[in-house]
């Protein structure tokens, strides 16, 4: 057993304890490859930030570790490209997710061939340190980290999770605090289903009454509210701060009572002509409306689903969601587009299939790739674009069959807002009741016959809200589970073990204690 020495800063004698070993034991998710080495690293007054190799971001990601460390230690922890015994190298080619972090006494080094990586062995770092690290005022401790090597990199390159702004709005600030958490669990796409039934929540200039109508209320019938163009672009920086993507969605043809609300003409009418169609979609023109004298629906507050449809055979809704399309795209530097198409219940399948392929055209003409519910892949799908399954099997075949990839979002694993337990205070349950272990212990590629490795792009684990009206709300049902959900996703299966998540899992709430996360303390793991 080795040992060690440290100065206390204020009890001025040398107190020795065995070295710690550099082990999983603190790390979600765990790491491809541990090393135990000699010694320890000691964070001291001196130490600072060394950046070496040349990216864009790397200077901020230096400033994200030291603002991680400052607090806590409240030491200065100076970030330069000219030394510093926290070594942050970019170097190499290959997977810049991958990294690689080698400890000895003198100083920590974190390599990796992207700013991604880095960030990944920073987050690494992080959970080496003692938990007091998270708080906010200087802690009197000593900041020792085992000696050792680690490797690393991710299993499936989309690991995301969802969050339902539509049923119950929930804040920017309530956004970035959940993605600041998603990105200490190295996830990288954050979905955000924008609209649904009970509410638009996102602002679109060419159709105003979206958010001032549609954005007016939510499930329950509280205020509702929306993210303004400028809010959603500061929501999306914030999140490419953390190498995590904005996924944006927005649900159709079902799931679209607040469009539908905000706009009469939206919606078929009763007095639907026989006689003129367009000749070449054979779509009644627009010109029409008035002949149909559509009328604006109700506002929702319910948690029904599967009773509303756009008009799949107006030509109105294609110029509609042109319009929406063109707008959020460029809002939208990541590479995806969610168009929903789950639960269409009242769509007729022929009008479903032709509006699912126009509207994969329109995200196409805007420079995006369409995912969608997996009841997209009745239709024809475009080359690249992705199913995101959460119901039926036959459906993700259907997507495989044409060559696609899907992303697994199985409701019986992956759904945050399903109860823990038939006790849970807050959740639905049509699923599944998901304990952290059920969580935790499913491999994506044999979750399914014929659904392998190469078929999935990745897992998601999406936290829909009828029930979710507040952060504490969030995190109740999100903690711990996301966590476990984040290591299905990084760690391959080889490497996974729910004995191991379970004692792993438990240092983690030490954490939240100190940060005010309000996790669901799950009787299946023995919290410290
Ligand atoms: C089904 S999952 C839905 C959502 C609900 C959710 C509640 C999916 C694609 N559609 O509209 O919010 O169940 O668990």
């Amino acid at each position: 057993i080795f040992t060690y020495c440290s100065m206390g800063a204020v009890l001025l004698f040398f107190a020795c304890k065995p070295a710690p070993k550099l082990t999983e034991s603190s790390l979600i998710p765990i790491p491809q490859e541990i090393k135990d080495g000699k010694g320890v690293f000691e964070l001291n007054s001196e130490s600072g930030i060394h950046l070496i190799g040349s990216g864009e971001h790397l200077t901020w990601v230096g400033e994200y570790l030291a603002d991680r460390l400052r607090p806590a230690t409240g030491f200065d922890l100076p970030v330069s490209y000219d030394g510093g015994n926290i070594r942050l190298e970019l170097a190499g080619d290959g997977n810049a997710e991958a990294y690689s972090i080698s400890i000895d006494e003198n100083q920590v080094s974190i390599s990796s061939s992207g700013e991604a990586g880095l960030f990944y062995g920073i987050q690494s770092l992080l959970q080496l340190f003692p938990a007091e690290i998270a708080h906010q005022n200087v802690q009197n401790q000593s900041w020792v980290i085992p000696a050792g090597a680690i490797s690393d990199q991710p299993a499936f390159g989309y690991r995301g999770a969802m969050l339902d702004v539509a049923r119950h709005f929930l804040s920017v600030e309530d956004v970035k605090h959940y993605i600041d958490q998603m990105a200490v669990y190295k996830l990288n796409y954050l979905h955000l289903h924008l609209t649904d039934d009970q509410g638009w929540r996102i602002e679109i200039k060419s159709w105003p009454k979206l958010t001032e109508i549609g954005g007016s209320t939510e499930v329950g019938g509280g205020e509702g509210g929306f993210y303004t163009q400028e809010e959603y672009k500061d929501l999306v920086a914030y999140a490419a701060d953390r190498f995590i993507t904005i996924v944006p969605e927005v649900d159709m043809p079902g799931h679209t009572n607040s469009a539908l609300a905000s706009y009469a003409e939206l919606n078929p009418g009763v007095n639907l002509p026989n006689g003129k169609l367009d000749s070449v979609n054979k779509q009644p023109l627009d010109y029409q409306m008035p002949l149909r004298n559509p009328q604006a629906s109700e506002l929702y507050t319910g948690i029904e689903v599967g009773w509303s449809t756009f008009a799949p055979k107006l030509e109105i809704t294609y110029a509609f969601v042109d319009s929406v399309v063109r707008e959020i795209a460029e809002l939208t530097p990541g590479p995806y587009f969610h168009i929903g198409g789950d639960e269409s219940h009242v769509t007729e399948k022929d009008d479903y299939v032709y509006f699912v392929e126009r509207v994969q055209d329109i995200v196409s003409k805007y420079g995006k790739t369409s995912i969608g519910w997996d009841e997209i892949a009745t239709a024809k799908l475009l080359p690249g674009n992705v199913a995101q399954f959460w119901a039926k099997e036959e459906n993700a075949k259907l997507a495989i069959g044409q060559g696609n990839q899907i992303l697994m979002s199985p409701a019986t694993r992956a759904y945050l807002d399903m109860q823990y337990d038939s006790t849970s205070r807050i959740g639905l349950h049509w699923a599944a009741y998901i304990e952290l272990e059920d969580a935790y212990s499913w491999e994506p590629s044999t979750f399914a016959e014929g659904i392998a490795a190469e078929n999935i792009l990745g897992v998601e684990a999406p936290l829909w809200t009828e029930t979710v009206t507040n952060r504490e709300d969030m995190e109740y049902l999100s903690f711990p589970r996301l966590p476990a959900l984040a290591e299905v996703a990084w760690t391959s299966a080889d490497k996974r073990s729910w004995e191991g998540f379970k004692n792993r899992i438990q240092k983690h709430g030490s954490r939240w204690n100190i940060l005010g996360i309000q996790y669901y303390p799950s009787p299946q793991v023995n919290w410290e």
